[in-house]
Order: C-alpha cells, then structure tokens, then sequence
C-alpha cells in the first residue's frame, strides 16, 4: 500500500525514538526559553529543560490543558515572534473564550504533510479531485485538507460547507473523487443527494476523509454503503494542528498518529498516571516540530488506547483507537456514564430511522432525564400508530440494555431535525445551561 513517506512512516521502533526523543528535547528547551507560562510550570516542580533527555522523560514534565489556553489568550503561548508567524486558527470552546493557535511557514509545512500522508491512507494521489467540504476559515478542517491536497499535486474543490444541492452537482460535474467532511456532513450530503434522484454510480467518489466529530461505525458503513466508497476516520484537534494528528489507514485497523511529529500517551483522566499500551484513557499529545504553537502534554480529554502493533499496511506508526467520545462530553444520567456515540450506535442499528438524532438532557424534580428525539424514514412516518410504538418500544428496550438507563423515545417527522454543515449539535443539556 502505497505511503507518502515511506522514511517516517515506516521507520523501526528504535529510530522512531531516536527521532522523538532529539526533537523533544529541543522543542523543551524551544519553550523553556521562549514561552514564560511553560518556564513557570516547570520551575514550580523544580524541573530544568537538561533534565529531559529523551521520550522516556516524557512524563517528568507537566500537562497543558485547555484553561492554560484560555488563560494566555490570544498569543501567549506563541513560542516565535508574530512576525515569523504566517497564519492564526481558533477554535470556539464550548465555553468562554476561543482558543487561537498559531503557524509559521515551517509549521504550515509540516502541516501539509501530514495531511499528504492523511490523503495518501485515502488513496489520493496527483490525479484525485479532493471535494474539500469542510469548512474554510477559523475551522481547521478546510485549509488542513487544501495544502495537504495540493501538495500531493490533487485537484482541490474548494467548495467549503452548505448549499448542498450544489455540493452534489458539483461532485457530478467535477468528477470528484475524494470527499472531505464531518461525517454527520456526509450523510445529509447522501440524503440531498437521493432525494435529487441521483444515483451512487453518477459520481465519481471512490474514498472519503471524515472527521472532527465522533461517529459510529454503523454510521461508516451506512456511508459507504449509500456512496460505494472507502470511508476512512481522519482525527485531530487545532491544539496540536488541525486535522492531520492521526488517520485510518485502507485497513481500518486504527489511525496511524503521524508521532515523528505529535507524540502520544495514554492516561488516567483521573490521577494523570500513563497507561501502558492497549489501555483506555484520555489521550495527550506533545508537539515535537511545531515552532509557533507548540504543547507540551496536551490533554485533549478525548479518549483512546495505543496499539504498537505493525500494522498489515506496512506503516509503524503507533495506531490510536477511534474517539468515540471525550471525557468532558460525557454526560452522566443520574450517575451512569452516557456517550452520545452509543446511543448513536443503538438508533443506526434500526432501519425504520434515519441517522438524524438529538439528545435531550433535562432535570425534572431531582431527577435526571433523557429524551432521544429521531426521526423516522419516509416509510415509517406513514404506518400506523401501532407500529409506531412498537418501534419506540423496541428502541427504548435496546438502550436500556445497552446503557442501564432508560430513556423516552420520541419519534420525530422526517426532515425536522436540524442538519449540519460541520460538526452536528446532538446535545442539547437543559441542566447546566452556558
Ligand atoms: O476538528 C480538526 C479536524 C478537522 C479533525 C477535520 C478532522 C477533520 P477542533 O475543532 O479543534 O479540530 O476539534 C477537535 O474534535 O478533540 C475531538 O474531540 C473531535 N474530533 C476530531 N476528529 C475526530 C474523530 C478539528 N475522527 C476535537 N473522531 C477533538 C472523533 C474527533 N472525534
């Protein structure tokens, strides 16, 4: 299987190391002179930048978190002078400021890069039309996937989200190959697209890379199914670069972490402890080529598990689980640990609804509740009343299974839940209002 860069993504363990371990002794030593807020942190704990010799000191030195962005809003954390800086990203936080994170001609180098090999795990190569639908501006996403594009020498389609029926002609009419969205994206795109009477086998579409938010892998081969294509999960997060931290390989085994420039560990989200390989925690990253914005044991509050296992593709890369939901959105439904992906998982596998769903989390007296909102398909919304409870029933049955808790089903009309053109909104928590 074809790699765009064979040297690092298929290096042994021991070089793999020997690369980590000299960047990140630099990129320590990069922060510790040129960024007050890590030098503080690590005076605090009576760490010196000599006393990180290599990865296997990783853990010596103290975690950023999210707060330590928000608090040296907008440059703060900015390692190189603005005039060596070339391009500023933010990403809205749920709550308070945005967080801006920053790149220089260099970082916007290596960003390309790793969105080269991202695109390459796809398939792409020079003569791919990559349909790029994520969307331009603040949003990593767009520009990510743009310069990883060009660089493989592909076709861009700069199209951006919304207006969909146009997304659909333009697919037709470009003869786009690769498609680039959310996953919750690709899916209104293939209702669009049914609904305008076109079929599968009109396009042109061999392979998509979807990412940014979490999805099931019932909602992937719903997708590759109703497009015929190869739908591979592309992870990453503007913290460390945007898209282009980590992507599925054609094996669908895991995401390769490109780790020759974003090195990955595996902790408790409780005590911080790391966690030997194959466990599940949250996943941490330390930027190790980055020059404006690096991060030093960022916690993404995502969770995953590591696999050091070569993978069948050739690639070494360590191979991070797919996110199925982040310890800070996980909801907690009187006292049970609820991941909007499972309940995702559960609806998808009943044909009589569309994958279009919202969570409805509400306090009632003391107690908490949980309302599944669904649409139906066409074809259901037109059966009896009988039928219709009989499949909330049913539904209502599964998710008590699967999660301990119960939860009222409510079937919607198809078409009234609200679709997105970027990361879809499935919570809706009435309890803590932002
Ligand atoms: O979403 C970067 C990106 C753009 C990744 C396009 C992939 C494709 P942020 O807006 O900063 O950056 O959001 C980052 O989104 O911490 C995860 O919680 C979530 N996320 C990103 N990719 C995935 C994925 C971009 N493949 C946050 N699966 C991350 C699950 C994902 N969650």
């Amino acid at each position: 299987m074809e790699c765009w860069d064979k040297k690092y993504e298929c290096m042994s363990r021991d070089e793999m190391t020997a690369v980590q371990s000299e960047r990140l002794v630099n990129t320590v030593n990069r922060v510790y002179n040129n960024v007050p807020s890590y030098q503080k942190k690590m005076q605090l704990i009576g760490l010196e930048p000599g006393d990180i010799k290599s990865i296997a000191d990783l853990d010596k030195l103290p975690f950023t978190t999210k707060q330590d962005l928000r608090d040296n809003y907008p440059y703060g954390l900015f390692a190189e002078p603005m005039s060596n800086v070339v391009r500023v990203h933010a990403s809205s936080g749920t709550t308070g400021k945005q967080i801006v994170v920053g790149y220089t001609r260099k970082d916007l180098e290596s960003w390309a890069d790793v969105i080269a090999r991202t695109l390459t795990c796809a398939g792409a190569n020079k003569d791919s039309f990559v349909h790029n639908a994520y969307g331009y501006g603040f949003f990593t996403g767009a520009l990510g996937i743009h310069y990883g594009a060009e660089k493989i020498g592909a076709t861009v389609i700069p199209i951006s989200g919304g207006n969909t029926k146009r997304q659909i002609q333009t697919m037709k009419d470009f003869g786009s190959t690769i498609l680039a969205c959310t996953p919750s994206y690709a899916l209104f795109l293939i209702e669009v697209m049914e609904e305008m009477g076109i079929q599968k086998g009109e396009l042109q579409l061999k392979s998509g890379v979807f990412g940014a938010e979490p999805w099931s892998l019932n909602m992937r081969s719903e997708i590759e199914e109703r497009l015929g294509i190869l739908a591979i999960d592309i992870y990453g997060l503007s913290e460390i670069i945007g898209p282009g931290v980590s992507s599925e390989c054609s094996c669908k085994s895991g995401l390769h972490v490109f780790e020759d420039h974003f090195i990955p560990e595996i902790i408790n989200p409780e005590t911080g402890k790391v966690l030997p390989p194959g466990e599940k925690g949250e996943i941490v990253f330390s930027t190790v080529t980055k020059e404006a914005f690096p991060v030093l044991r960022y916690r993404t509050r995502d969770i995953s598990a590591l696999n050091y296992e070569k993978c069948i593709c050739g690639r070494t890369h360590v191979r991070m689980n797919r996110v199925t939901g982040r310890s800070d959105d996980m909801l907690i439904i009187r006292g049970v640990n609820v991941f909007p992906s499972q309940i995702e998982s559960v609806l998808l596998k009943f044909s009589e609804v569309a994958p279009h769903y919202q969570l409805i989390v509400d306090r009632v007296g003391n107690l908490d509740s949980l309302e599944v909102w669904v649409e139906m398909t066409p074809a259901l919304f037109s059966d009896e009343v009988k039928q219709l409870e009989d499949i909330e029933r049913r539904i209502r049955e599964e998710l008590d299974f699967i999660l301990g808790i119960s939860a009222k089903i409510k079937l919607v009309e198809p078409k009234t839940i609200e679709r997105s053109e970027g990361k879809a909104k499935r919570v809706i928590d009435k309890r803590n209002p932002v």
